[in-house]
């Protein structure tokens, strides 16, 4: 099984980028999934398994091969981070390369808002552009009040509805997706089935943990498998449970562009939004224009991600002082050496 890169998504300017490593006669290619030290690359002449152990690679990754050894990681021109597992404060990088990030929300009544949020924030962070499915539409009675709620909480976002199961939306779906599209969003909301109808690929038992009581099959790894059609490719990922934000102040003034665009209106720059005479967020809440769960949500947001930003510095002074230190012994032990009499 060969590819043509360009159904990849390799580009004029990728080729640029590869230029100095086709210079030295490396091989390019794009990382479709990644295991303890090794990775599954396409290449021209089809997929290579390749060692990884020494380089930062991630599904969606262009890289430079040299034979069965990954020598360079190309620079991400996108990528799709949210904080690490909590206790540590770095980012971990869940696709590379991504034109389209699509948040998979599951049509049921009462559905998790603040969460779509949060993965839409994240979303915009990525460089790449946001949308939300809505899966499962055959399963909900009452699509549109779902689609209603969503609309206030994916501002300046598509929302697009669908079923797998039926097969409904999967054409405007398909409509939407171009490039290099990746399906976020919690375990079982429906993204491997959706990725099934969308590249002919039997995702649910690609790589899964096997079927659990429900009768449902897990995903444990990121894969990427082109769409059907030559159209772009996938990256399926495992449910996120936690989605800690990571750096994420653009993305969420982006998600929450109507707050924001509100905020200008205020009377103080500095406006709370509490209560502030003239504060026009206020005003738009109080006349109905803007939920107040809404203000909340993004208020909670931002404090989790300045909070997440003072850990990082935290950390980095900590590996500064770190270093320091080791530089200051080393200094000292120059000293205390034998031979320059300062014992
Ligand atoms: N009714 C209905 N059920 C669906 C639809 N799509 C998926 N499901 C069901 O939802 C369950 C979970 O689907 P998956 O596609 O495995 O979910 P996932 O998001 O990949 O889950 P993880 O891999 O654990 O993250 C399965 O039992 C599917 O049959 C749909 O359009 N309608
Ligand atoms: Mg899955
Ligand atoms: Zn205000």
């Amino acid at each position: 099984m060969s590819f043509s890169l360009e159904v990849l998504g390799w580009s004029t300017s990728w080729a640029d980028t590869f230029a100095p490593h086709a210079a030295g006669g490396l091989t390019p290619g794009r990382v479709a999934r990644v295991d303890r030290g090794r990775c599954d690359v396409l290449t021209a002449s089809g997929p290579v398994r390749a060692e990884s152990a020494r380089a930062d690679v991630c599904t969606g990754d262009w890289v430079a091969l040299s034979g069965h050894y990954v020598h360079a990681v190309l620079p991400r021109r996108t990528a799709l981070v949210r904080a690490a597992a909590s206790g540590v404060s770095s980012g971990q990088t869940l696709a590379a390369n991504v034109d389209v990030v699509a948040v998979v929300v599951p049509a049921t009544t009462g559905v998790d808002l603040g969460r779509a949020e949060r993965l839409l924030a994240l979303a915009w962070e990525s460089g790449a552009r946001p949308v939300v499915v809505l899966t499962k539409t055959d399963a909900c009675p009452d699509v549109g009040g779902v689609l209603d709620a969503l609309a206030g909480a994916a501002v300046g976002v598509d929302v697009l509805p669908v079923s797998a199961v039926a097969g409904e939306g999967l054409d405007a779906l398909t409509a939407e997706l171009t490039g290099t599209v990746v399906l976020v969003g919690q375990s079982g909301v429906g993204k491997s089935t959706l990725a099934t109808a969308l590249t002919g690929v039997d995702l649910a038992v690609q790589d899964v943990r096997g079927v659990d009581g429900k009768g449902r099959h897990t995903t444990v790894r990121r894969e990427l498998i082109p769409l059907r059609g030559g159209r772009g490719v996938l990256i399926d990922t495992p449910g996120l449970r936690g989605v800690g934000l990571y750096d994420a102040s653009d993305g969420l003034t982006l998600a929450f562009a109507d707050v924001e665009a509100l905020a200008g209106g205020c009377r103080f720059t500095d406006c709370g939004h509490a209560s502030e005479p003239g504060c026009a967020v206020r005003a738009a809440i109080d006349a109905g224009q803007l939920p107040e769960r809404r203000l909340e949500s993004y208020r909670k947001l931002l404090r989790e991600n300045e909070w997440a930003a003072a850990r990082t510095d935290a950390r980095l002074r900590a590996e500064r002082r770190r270093s320091e230190r080791v530089a200051h012994r080393q200094y000292r032990n120059q000293w205390n050496r034998p031979g320059h009499g300062r014992r």
